[in-house]
């Protein structure tokens, strides 16, 4: 057995760990990042004392994205054989070597590692100073015996691999390095070794060693009172001002201790459960809109900045998200520092995932009793509770922090219980989480009922113990005590995720949902050469594709529709119109909205038409009703729709919530009655001409071969039925029975491969009707159809299709005509449903507008190319060139590729334009859910009607 595989070897000479803080006094403080000389070595077993040939290496960084070894993407599945603790023989390393200056050889002089991946044996001038693993969590080291005044060398030897890598098993890019910052501390003797602050019940106290001078300052930096105390002080704190999420009020404790100076924030904030199961903080119910957050950056992987760690929270708050879950290992101290100051509630959890154990056998199983479980193994248990342990120690002065997680995905066993029973009896009171603890049915190791991807609504088809895991039938069970807590929800990968406001629709109704974490916050990827690669494109020997693109805002932080969904389902302002009363309710649990504007427009056809704009009194969890009679008569009818607007904005003009209602208000036809247009035949073809335009269209085909405006094509390719979309990351289950592929043949449909019958075609008048089906290859036809089509001399066309969709088929991705027109035709307008793509159960955040827009800007570059750029509840979709499409509420869709070509690419780079302006419209397309991780589409979603009766209008415009 090696150094690093023995279990009683988890740290040597690593100090206890203490609160985390960084003595501000003068010399303090060496921050050691920078360059560094580096040295890799494909085996640890050929590292040699002295190393000739160095490279240069920036730390904090994680030596895949530099160059030393591809990166290595797996989920579940260990990169390397399951025979805990031991790992691999050939166990690359890096070496890691930089001098450093000491200038006060009478201080103690300490070494402390934010992170290191796996493990770091520490040589102080070429003797051995100390050894630690745990990746996520602090290291510090005593190195004041070892180090002299002037310079001194620093090295590092970094394992890929060690026994603690077996508790790392999280869904992540496996990265190595120094990834967090590392620097060193010079501290007189006698310094404090450790504080720890609590503000409760009227009172700020701190503990610690020693003798220290404390002021204690308000949020606005007054000065309240100072203190000398030993080992401890205690400040009464009359009317204190509490911390919570929205309002962060902190509270500031200077201690100065044989000359050092050291700041800790503190903040007054009680958290409880209550007796109807709701989460209260501060005597509040609150709500958790939470996501989940990995540190991660496309191109230095765990390495996150100060700034984008600073950039990821502030983007967070401006989406609505109140709670952020460290998934799943403490985050850098700077993180938990932030959300203290910005106002997050944190659910901080441990470095600690196995989850690799339920594939060590074929397939994959929780068979969580096996003793195989590292959880379950007395020599593992010294392991698990310190990472608890350096956990709480670490963290435990912030505010923001609710509640403390175990880890992830590890099974339940005594191991955990230690660590549960360690938390409680070292902070009484505080809220624990253990997902599997829930999972596997130990409750009482746990204070809230956490469980992943649940499905909404319970089921009359399930058993008790299946429907206690949906949100509905847990929520219903008298028998459940605990607070429902999803720690994971609403898979955000790829398009997606949709079908989030049912979850919040719950959580409003029933007080013991307390809420949870939307999975999660940012794609992983590593980029190359502009392309954002995954999974699988690095030759790794065990990988989960795409799977880490999971994230509600893209690897660069882009907002995608998904994001803004998320944030619409979070708003936390929500209005009603009830004839001519819009009845306003503030969600918020410590703000009065009288902190927003309120700006109230009524639109007609996509023109403001009236204006006016409020303040509103309206505090925490109340309503208050308008009158908008003054503001709605204003409209007295339309052509295409009228709506009522409501939106919210902060003092920074950045919009919180926005609401949209559609007034009851005449529609107008402004279009003059039409004339029958007569037609004319050919042997393959029936002909429309008229004014500015011809039509020619296939008696074959059953479609229009031609659309002639001013003697000038518009098509590129005959029309069509379809009914294919690129599969959407969260179609990754029901593609199967979708489409055909080239490992499986037989369980699809087969929509990506679909034939088209007509069996009759034939004119009457201005009336062209044709019979039809459509069928996949090997398949019989599923859907069968009669399309009608009436021409008019103004050149409009009407379009009706009615249709059966055979009984036993899968519902459809979506079902539309398909228009393939000359690039020319690439930018429009519609009145629909917009800016962005939406989708049945994703459109939230989208509202009814006029809107413009282009088939480039509708591109929505998603890692894995697949569907978007869909819009709901269309009217009018008009072409720069004159096409222009009519109707009641289609589904339209302008892009630049082909939906095949879609389907096909991996990456953004393999993506093809098809040099047409390819456009649909479509009676419906399903929904986008979750079902990558989540469960599947809910039926309301999902096009499984059998008849079908579908109609809009085309024509072309004047020139
Ligand atoms: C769940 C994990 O907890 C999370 O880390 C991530 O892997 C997510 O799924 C998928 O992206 S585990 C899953 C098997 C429910």
């Amino acid at each position: 057995m090696r150094f690093y595989e023995d279990l009683d070897n988890i740290a040597i000479n690593r100090l206890p760990q203490r609160s985390y803080y960084i003595p501000e006094n003068e010399g303090a403080y060496t921050l050691l990042n920078g360059r560094w000389r580096f040295h890799y070595f494909d085996s640890e077993a050929d590292v040699t004392d002295s190393i000739s040939g160095w490279d240069e290496i920036s730390v904090p960084s994680c030596w895949q994205t530099l160059g030393y070894e591809d990166p290595n993407y797996t989920n579940v599945n260990y990169p390397y054989p399951v025979d805990p603790p031991f790992v691999p023989d050939r166990n690359p390393a890096g070496i890691y070597e930089r001098e450093f200056n000491v200038e006060n050889a009478g201080n103690q002089t300490y070494i402390v590692f934010e992170g290191v991946s796996s493990c770091v044996f520490l040589y102080i001038n070429g003797e051995f100073a100390g050894y630690s693993q745990g990746s996520h969590l602090q290291a510090e080291f005593d190195v004041t015996p070892f180090v002299k005044k002037g310079v001194n060398t620093l090295r590092a030897k970094v394992l890929k691999w060690c026994s603690g890598s077996y508790l790392e098993d999280q869904d992540f890019f496996r990265f190595n390095g120094i990834f967090r910052d590392v620097y060193m501390l010079s501290r007189p003797q006698g310094h404090l070794t450790d504080i720890e602050v609590l503000a409760e019940k009227c009172a700020i106290t701190a503990k610690f060693s020693g003798s220290a001078n404390v002021t204690l300052c308000d949020g606005e930096g007054r000065v309240l009172e100072t203190k000398t105390g030993q080992d401890g002080v205690s400040f009464a704190v009359e009317n204190p001002v509490f911390w919570n999420a929205e309002k962060p009020y902190l509270y500031t404790l200077k201690f100065e201790a044989a000359g050092e100076v050291i700041t800790i924030k503190t903040g007054f904030k009680t958290v409880e459960i209550g007796p109807d199961c709701a989460l209260i903080i501060n005597g509040v119910p609150v709500k958790l809109k939470g996501v989940n957050h990995h540190d991660t950056d496309p191109y230095t992987g765990w390495y996150q900045t100060d700034e984008a760690i600073l950039n990821d929270l502030l983007l967070m708050k401006s989406l609505n998200i109140n709670t952020v879950r460290t998934s799943h290992y403490p985050p850098p101290p700077k993180f938990l520092n932030l959300c203290d100051e910005l106002g997050l509630y944190v659910v901080l959890e441990t470095d600690l995932e196995t989850h690799g154990f339920v594939t060590r056998v074929c397939g994959y199983g929780y068979d969580n009793d096996n003793s195989d479980w590292p959880g379950n193994k007395k020599e593992w248990t010294k392991s698990y509770v310190e990472r608890m342990e350096r956990a709480f120690e670490r963290d435990k002065n912030h505010p923001s922090i609710i509640m403390w997680s175990t880890g992830n995905e590890s099974g339940h066993g005594p191991n955990h219980y230690e660590m549960v029973k360690w938390l409680r009896a070292r902070r009484p009171g505080a809220l624990v989480h253990c997902e599997d603890a829930s999972r596997l049915g130990y409750l009482d190791h746990a204070d809230v009922y956490s469980i992943m991807y649940p499905e909404v609504y319970k089921n009359e088809a399930y058993s008790k113990e299946q429907n206690n895991r949906t949100v509905e039938g847990y929520l219903t069970n008298p028998e459940n005590k605990q607070p429902l807590f999803l720690c994971e929800f609403a898979h955000a990968m790829g398009n997606g995720p949709g079908t989030v406001l049912e979850y919040m629709d719950f959580c409003y109704r029933y007080p013991a949902f307390i809420g949870g974490c939307v999975w999660e916050w940012a794609d992983h990827t590593v980029v190359i050469d502009g392309v954002p690669k995954y999974g699988g494109d690095f030759c790794e020997g065990t990988h989960d594709h795409n799977f880490c693109c999971d994230g509600m805002v893209t690897h660069d932080r882009r907002l995608k529709a998904g994001s803004k969904e998320i944030k619409a389902a979070y708003q936390n302002i929500s209005a009603s119109l009830n004839g001519t009363d819009l009845t306003i309710t503030n969600l918020y649990d410590f703000t009065n909205l009288s902190e927003f504007s309120l700006k109230l427009s009524v639109m007609a056809d996509g023109e403001t038409v009236a204006e006016g704009d409020y303040t509103l009194d309206v505090r925490p969890k109340e309503s208050r009703e308008l009158n908008v009679a003054a503001l709605i008569g204003n409209v007295t009818g339309c052509r295409l729709g009228a709506y009522l607007n409501a939106s919210f904005t902060d003092k920074n003009g950045h919009e919180v919530a926005f609401v949209q209602h559609e007034l009851s208000v005449p529609k107008q036809s402004h279009e003059a009655p039409r004339e029958a247009l007569a037609l004319t035949e050919t042997e393959k073809t029936i002909i429309a001409r008229g004014d500015g335009f011809v039509y020619e269209f296939s008696k074959l085909l059953g479609g229009f071969v031609s659309i002639k405006r001013n003697g000038k094509e518009q098509l590129v390719s005959p029309t069509k039925l379809s009914v294919w979309r690129a599969p959407t990351d969260n179609d990754r289950h029901i593609r199967k029975k979708w489409e055909w592929s080239d490992s499986d043949n037989q369980s699809g449909e087969n929509f990506n491969k679909v034939f088209s019958k007509v069996y009759d075609c034939r004119t009457d008048n201005n009336v062209i009707t044709v019979t039809g089906s459509l069928a996949g290859i090997s398949r019989k036809p599923f859907f069968r159809y009669t399309a009608v089509y009436a021409f008019f001399t103004d050149g409009t066309v009407d379009v009706s299709l009615s249709g059966s969709v055979r009984e036993d088929c899968v519902w459809l991705p979506r079902l539309g005509f398909e228009f393939k027109t000359l690039l020319e035709n690439s930018r429009f307008s519609y009145f629909g449903m917009g800016p962005d793509e939406n989708y049945a159960d994703m459109r939230a955040f989208a509202r009814m507008g006029l809107f413009h827009s282009s088939a480039a800007d509708e591109y929505v570059n998603y890692v894995k190319p697949q569907e978007h750029g869909n819009h709901t509840n269309t009217k009018e979709l008009a072409f720069n060139n004159g096409l222009t499409f009519t109707g009641y509420g289609f589904e339209c869709n302008v892009s630049e590729f082909d939906s095949l070509d879609l389907s096909r690419a991996g990456h953004i780079d393999e993506l093809k334009k098809n040099g047409a302006v390819n456009v649909r419209i479509d009676y419906k397309v399903s929904g986008i859910g979750s079902n990558s991780c989540g469960p599947a589409l809910l039926e309301r979603y999902r096009l499984k009607e059998k008849q079908i009766e579908f109609a809009f209008s085309f024509g072309l415009t004047k020139e």
